[in-house]
């Protein structure tokens, strides 16, 4: 946990980015530390402990391909793993590159703050300490600061609450109570059936019904993993060129709008019995063309249909009013059977609004729902709201949370003009939360490292973003999101969710493979778009 007083590189978070940054920055022979508000590592997966916590995207996907030795020796269990298992392979990660001793935990970033003189950062924590570093990463995570409920009437409460994204350690036994459950989005939707298999009732208050398709999960198929390890490393380069960043989903170039309805429908039966993202493949017109995305909007709402028995209840689950996929597509298991259960309540908040919360319950503009417990599970300020919660400023005390202000301008999500050698990893208007994140990730750290080394070589000290690059890249950004459908959706891609958040669509619709080639050709051309100065200039 020790670390050198003036370090090459501070790395704040110790999720999939700040572990694979730290081994990574080693291998080079630099001098890097990471600081983590958590007691442990792993990010996401040590923070969202709630039940049925898992992946979206296959397990063999969703893993790290920086070194053969550990995915020779990592076996999953299942073709979605849950989240204890990520947790264990995150903390095997640590073990096997002996990473803790290069993290302090407990221990939260406060302050980056540039010296022009020096050209460092000087970085504080809420422990007092300070660190001076030449670069610093922020892998602090997309989706690590959780929307902080603020319901009127909430304090009153007497019974606990609990947020999805900070759940107990020990874990929370529902056993014989009455359960609220509020918000329906992805971590609802994996929680709802655990919590109503153990709860004597649960309520869930929807404001916006999400769609969601069977994950059909189970134990992971050898057959699969054959293939997979048979041709891994050809697989892993095609993930890394894919639109999303994995390949399980078959992507075709097919459109469904030339295609019968007959073609169409079985098109969609296929996919939808293969489960999860599977669907997402099926044509290539689903997300750009209103027509289109309608057919896989009607599909989907057919099956919520067939899976819901109470037909009003199936009405009130079927998403309407903004295109299919323009929210993150949930993958469930067994959600929509769980409205069959007699225990198991929908309140339609379009219909009837959450007034407050009360010492006992919840209170519809209709009815009060007595309950013992409430679940949070209304999300994140997701990809700005880890670092403006910092207190980041670069040239002339320029505060990142300002610079901000009406939305996120970055250049390739990697780096803001005025805030030399700060770096983000999987930052708004890179591909980040479109795709799998584990391939973004990587792809951003090896980018940063190699960043680093390339200026080391030729003795040059600061890197930092032209404002015209920013510029141009920001009006790409936007570009490219305008010829999609999600900005049709009030989303948390759009900050959404969050009141008083500006509404501007944060990713990078262009595609994983796209986007590699962006930063790779920049990085080829000497850095285009950077300004670049020699050390201590
Ligand atoms: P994180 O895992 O979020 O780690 C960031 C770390 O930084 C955190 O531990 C946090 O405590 C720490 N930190 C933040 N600020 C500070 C500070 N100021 N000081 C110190 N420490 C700080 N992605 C997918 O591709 N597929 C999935 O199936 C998927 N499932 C998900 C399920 C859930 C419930 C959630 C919330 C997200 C999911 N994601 C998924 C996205 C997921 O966040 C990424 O896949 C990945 O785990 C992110 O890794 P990271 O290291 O970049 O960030
Ligand atoms: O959060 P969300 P999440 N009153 O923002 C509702 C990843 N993830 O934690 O849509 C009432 O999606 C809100 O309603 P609305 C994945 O990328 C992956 O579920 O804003 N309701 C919504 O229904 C995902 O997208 C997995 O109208 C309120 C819900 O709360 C991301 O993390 C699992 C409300 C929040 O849904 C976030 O998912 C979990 C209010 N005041 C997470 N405020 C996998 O499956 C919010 N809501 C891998």
């Amino acid at each position: 946990m020790t670390h050198p007083a003036e370090l090459d590189v501070a790395v704040v978070g110790a999720g999939f980015s700040g572990l694979y940054l730290l081994h990574k920055l080693r291998g080079m022979g630099l001098s890097a530390h990471a600081w983590e508000a958590g007691d442990g590592v792993g990010g996401t997966w040590y923070w969202n402990r709630y039940p049925g916590a898992r992946v979206d995207i296959e397990s063999q996907e969703y893993s790290y391909s920086f070194s053969e030795e550990l995915q020779d020796e990592w076996q999953w269990s299942e073709r979605y793993a849950a989240q204890p298992e990520l947790l264990r392979y995150l903390n095997h990660v640590a073990d096997r590159f002996d990473l803790r001793r290069d993290i302090t935990f407990n221990t939260r970033v406060v302050s980056a703050h540039f010296n022009e003189g020096t050209g460092r950062w000087t970085v504080t924590t809420d422990t007092g300490e300070t660190i001076s570093a030449r670069f610093c990463v922020m892998a602090t995570g997309c989706l690590s600061v959780p929307n902080e409920p603020n319901f009127p009437g909430q304090a009153d409460f007497k019974g606990p609450t609990y947020h999805t994204g900070r759940w107990p350690h020990e874990g929370v036994d529902f056993t014989g109570k009455r359960v609220a459950v509020i918000g329906t989005g992805s971590s609802a939707i994996q929680s709802i059936p655990q919590i109503a298999k153990q709860a004597a009732e649960v309520t869930i208050f929807q404001r916006t019904p999400n769609y969601s398709v069977p994950a059909h999960n189970g134990p992971i198929d050898p057959e699969v993993v054959k293939a997979w390890n048979a041709n891994r490393a050809e697989n892993r380069q095609l993930q890394r060129l894919s639109a999303g960043g994995f390949i399980s989903s078959d992507s075709t170039e097919q459109l469904s709008v030339e295609v019968s309805d007959e073609e169409r429908r079985q098109t969609y039966e296929k996919r939808w019995a293969k489960g999860g993202f599977a669907i997402l493949g099926a044509f290539a017109d689903q997300m750009i063309d209103p027509v289109a995305n309608a057919h896989a909007a009607e599909f989907t709402a057919a099956k919520i249909r067939e899976r819901v028995k109470d037909p009003v209840v199936a009405e009130k689950l079927v998403p309407r009013g903004y295109p299919w996929g323009t929210k993150r597509l949930c993958v469930d298991i067994d959600y929509y059977e769980t409205y069959n259960r007699p225990n198991v309540t929908l309140v339609d908040l379009r219909e009837t609004p959450l007034d407050r919360i009360t010492a006992t319950g919840v209170q519809t503009s209709e009815a009060d729902y007595p309950v013992d417990a409430i679940v949070f599970a209304i999300g994140f300020d997701a990809m700005t709201g880890a670092l403006t919660r910092i207190d980041i400023r670069g040239r002339d005390g320029l505060l990142l949370k300002d610079e901000w202000a009406a939305g996120p301008r970055t250049y390739l999500g990697l780096m803001v003009a005025g805030f030399p050698n700060l770096f983000m990893v999987t930052g708004p208007g890179s591909p980040s939360v479109l795709s799998n994140m584990v391939v973004s990730i990587e792809q951003h750290v090896d980018w940063i490292c190699d960043c680093i080394g390339w200026l080391g070589n030729r003795q040059l000290g600061v890197i930092e973003a032209s404002p015209e690059a920013q510029d141009a890249w920001v009006a790409h950004v936007n570009e490219v999101a305008d010829q999609t459908l999600y900005q049709q959706a009030n989303s948390w891609y759009l900050g959404a969710n969050v009141p008083g958040k500006p509404r501007v669509f944060m990713p990078y619709a262009g595609g994983v493979g796209v986007y590699r080639e962006l930063c790779d050709g920049i990085a080829a051309r000497d850095y285009e778009g950077f300004v670049l100065q020699p050390a201590g200039g």
